[in-house]
């Protein structure tokens, strides 16, 4: 499966594509499977339906556990950093993470967890957050990883979303200088769902906590009662290995469903060819575990390959700005996969604390989760990378499982702001807004694909229908990805950003529309509109139009604009917390009531003297009154 050289990329390319049965089936041979597979691929587009691998049986944990036993069992798994740098870190080798991934599996077992069941896991990051979610793959059940930033009713929506029979967590989660009460936030979430029958709480700050009699245990109390032997159930390719929650540009976050098999073998994949890992190298993925980036990139891309996955507690400028810089020398980072938020933050402290670190371990450097800028990209090769090092701009999304779009380190040629070309098995379309294949080079158009690859979404979790009509319905036939995408004169991709009401707010995504809801929750508010606008360190910004009952006076606009914030953090998280609110009369609508948001990004942008065409509006005054009060 492994690809070297840029003519063997071609011809896994040319290969893939002719006969994509026979060249996924020879990737999926090297991995550990109890039962082999019938049928390599079924699918239609349409309903869809998709299935790999069909009849294949295996555990995803025995081949990121087990099966590196005899030749790896004292490498290190996981290398855990502490947020804290005067914190002992740890070291897990593969033998440690396998008893005790083992152990919480039987103590998930004696919690009346069964194959199936969903467990949500709400976690710092540390060590048992990827300790949780690889016992729930060993006995069958499905984990849904919320993200420590979410608020109490975005995990009780999760929940009860999900049907999730038990919570993980811990009391608290250190991050920076501050002291996050995971617990106390679960607690306010399961006032709302009746479903949860336990609550397993790791010790991690000693914030003090309710433990609630019958319902809330203690991971290292549970601990005691366990052996290390736990066999993994045998699972079909097909079932399900976790839901992950994303945004869209409609109403609620949607439950990304990925399975067993097909994820396994393209997460995998993916990781070995795009970074080109060697034996026992270290790579250290910034994400969070919360995010797609951390479960493919983390935990079961790197373990599937027996490679050591670094998982890092806190953040990029606690207790300074050169955090990222002192691990990578102090654990001899071989792969640093970052965002280029992070970078972008980073840039702005200059080179001081860069420099006065041993930054010569590093061998390949990853972007993620936006367009990275061409500054970002040449800071990132010079300065770290002492452009010595190959980037890998990698495209891909919760929905694809594993990267879909990028270069493989020191094969493929970069260019700065590039995704640049397909990975073996993927095969982009650019289309117009009717759905028409835009053919050639040097076009641009809405990114698709045509056919399935081993990782991607399944369904979204208790609604098919959703599924389709946010991915397979634009374009019949085709995976929309949401994204808009120039090909160059040289057949490069470039993602040029969400052609949808999706943001990308420092590489997470949020829908406008989540956010005018949670707006409008708040008293006085009438409506909203939320766009976006380019932010020099967050990529995008957000920016909410507010009409309220009353307008406020002067001096109670920035207090009332703290209530909106503390009210949207409330209801979705402080990720999703405005940059800038602006209150305004009237919202710039057509004749049939529909937000022209053009306008909106327009002036959110600055932009406002090529505002377009306004005569459609019903009242095109608003216009002014928006652009005189702008901020
Ligand atoms: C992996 C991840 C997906 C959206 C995607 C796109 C943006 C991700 C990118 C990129 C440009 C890259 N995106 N990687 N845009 N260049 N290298 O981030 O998943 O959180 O689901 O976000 O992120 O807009 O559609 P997810």
């Amino acid at each position: 499966m492994r690809i070297r050289t840029f003519d063997e990329y071609q011809l896994a390319y040319q290969k893939s594509i002719e006969d994509p049965e026979e060249f996924w089936a020879e990737v999926a041979q090297e991995f550990q499977w109890r039962k082999p597979w019938t049928k390599t691929l079924q699918w239609n587009f349409n309903e869809p339906n998709i299935k790999w691998f069909i009849g294949g049986k295996l555990n995803i944990t025995e081949n990121c556990l087990d099966r590196h036993l005899a030749t790896k069992g004292d490498q290190p798994a996981i290398i855990w950093e502490p947020n804290d740098p005067n914190e002992a870190g740890a070291t897990l080798t593969y033998r440690m993470l396998h008893d005790q991934v083992c152990r919480f599996a039987n103590v998930l077992k004696r919690n009346g967890v069964v194959k199936g069941d969903r467990v949500c896991i709400y976690m710092p990051m540390v060590p048992e957050l990827a300790i949780a979610v690889l016992a729930c793959a060993r006995i069958g059940a499905v984990h849904s990883v919320v993200f420590g930033g979410f608020s109490a009713q975005s995990i009780a929506d999760r929940i009860n979303d999900a049907q999730c029979k038990v919570v993980v967590t811990a009391d608290g989660a250190y991050r920076g200088n501050k002291e996050i009460p995971l617990k106390s936030t679960v607690d306010d979430a399961l006032i709302g769902c009746p479903g949860v029958q336990k609550v397993i709480v790791l010790t991690r700050t000693r914030t003090p906590v309710s433990m609630l009699k019958g319902r809330d245990i203690w991971w290292e109390q549970e601990l005691k009662q366990v052996t290390a032997d736990c066999p993994a159930e045998e699972m079909d390719a097909e079932d399900m290995l976790f839901i992950l929650y994303t945004s869209g540009s409609t109403g609620k976050p949607k439950g990304v469903v990925h399975t067993c098999g097909g994820y396994m073998v393209y997460a995998a994949y993916t990781f070995q060819n795009v970074f080109q890992y060697e034996e026992n190298q270290v790579h250290f993925c910034t994400a969070d575990i919360g995010w797609i980036t951390g479960h493919s990139y983390i935990v079961y891309g790197p373990l599937a390959c027996g490679a050591t996955s670094v998982i890092f507690e806190g953040t990029p400028t606690y207790p300074d700005n050169g955090r990222f810089w002192d691990i990578t020398d102090k654990l001899k980072v071989n792969i640093l996969y970052t965002a280029p938020t992070a970078i972008r933050s980073l840039m702005s402290f200059g080179l001081d604390k860069v420099n006065n670190h041993d930054l010569s371990s590093l061998q390949v450097l990853g972007s993620v989760g936006e367009p990275i800028n061409e500054e970002a990209w040449h800071w990132y090769d010079d300065n770290i990378g002492k452009n010595r090092c190959p980037i890998v701009d990698t495209w891909w999304q919760t929905e694809t499982g594993g990267i879909l779009i990028s270069p493989l380190a020191g094969i493929t040629k970069t260019k700065p702001t590039y995704a640049t070309l397909p990975l073996p098995g993927i095969q982009p379309i650019l289309v117009d807004e009717a759905g028409k294949e835009i053919e050639g080079n040097g076009v641009s158009g809405n990114l698709c694909m045509k056919f399935p690859w081993p990782g991607i979404l399944r369904t979204t979790y208790g609604d098919h229908k959703r599924c389709r009509q946010t991915y397979f319905a634009t374009y019949p036939g085709l995976y929309f990805t949401g994204d808009g995408c120039l090909r160059d004169e040289d057949g490069y991709y470039r993602i040029t950003g969400r052609v949808d009401d999706v943001l990308n707010v420092s590489g997470h995504r949020i829908g406008t529309a989540e956010v005018e809801n949670a707006i409008n929750m708040h008293t006085g508010v009438v409506e909203s509109a939320v766009v976006g606008y380019p932010h020099d360190i967050k990529g995008q910004g957000i920016y909410a139009y507010v009409i309220t009952d009353q307008m406020p006076a002067d001096h109670d606009a920035d207090l009332m604009k703290r209530d909106i914030l503390a009210t949207v953090t409330r209801v979705i998280g402080p990720i999703a917390k405005p940059d800038k609110i602006q209150f305004v009369t009237g919202l710039p609508k057509t004749r049939s009531g529909k937000i022209m948001r053009r306008i909106l990004r327009k002036i959110a942008e600055g932009d406002t003297n090529s505002l377009g065409d306004t005569s459609t509006l019903l009242d095109p005054a608003v216009v002014d009154d928006i652009k005189s009060g702008a901020l």
